[in-house]
């Protein structure tokens, strides 16, 4: 068992997370998965990294390159890992999760879906297709439910507005995280 397992009295044990590949068609092993090469081509890198602070804070980080020159994508955590299509991530990861939410309707409630309770990291590119994003959460992820993906969408930005909260379009690109 690991030691962490005995620690009923401290606090709950930190998570970092981490991914990065260069993406390719779904595949049974794909970790970096393109399910749009026309707007995230295949052989682009994306790498994401999600670490806690000691105050009770999660910044997670994203760097892109050789996608679309001078473009910005809507780029979320999902809660699950990537699979053969997009739907595979499951719905946004959400602290508090939006007890309104299922499968079928996810989470548009801009009380829930909101980049303080879920984690964005919208991103726009330079002249070469590179960029990056960080965003700072103000909570902590722990080993009993932690986000399994970054996925990037078709729009540009996420959307704020209620009913729409957190809508991105379709998702082009996909990226499994790991502890
Ligand atoms: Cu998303």
């Amino acid at each position: 068992m690991p030691s962490t397992s005995n620690q009923s009295q401290g606090p709950a044990p930190r998570v970092s997370l981490f991914g990065n590949g260069t993406l390719t068609p779904p595949g049974a092993t794909a970790k970096a998965i393109t399910y749009n090469p026309s707007l995230a081509p295949t052989g682009a890198a994306v790498t994401a990294i999600v670490v806690p602070s000691s105050n009770g804070t999660t910044t997670a980080t994203l760097a892109v390159s050789s996608l679309l020159p001078n473009r910005s994508y809507a780029v979320h955590a999902h809660t699950e890992a990537c699979g053969a299509t997009g739907e595979a991530a499951g719905p946004h990861f959400q602290n508090h999760e939006d007890p309104a939410a299922t499968p079928q309707a996810p989470s548009t409630n801009p009380e829930y879906a909101n980049p303080k309770n879920e984690i964005w990291l919208d991103v726009h590119t330079d002249a070469a297709g590179a960029g990056t994003s960080s965003t700072t959460v103000p909570f902590v992820l722990t080993d009993s439910r932690v986000p399994g993906s970054i996925v990037i969408h078709e729009a540009t930005q996420t959307s704020t507005a209620p009913g729409q909260a957190g809508e991105a379009g379709a998702r082009i690109a996909c990226l499994t995280l790991a502890k």
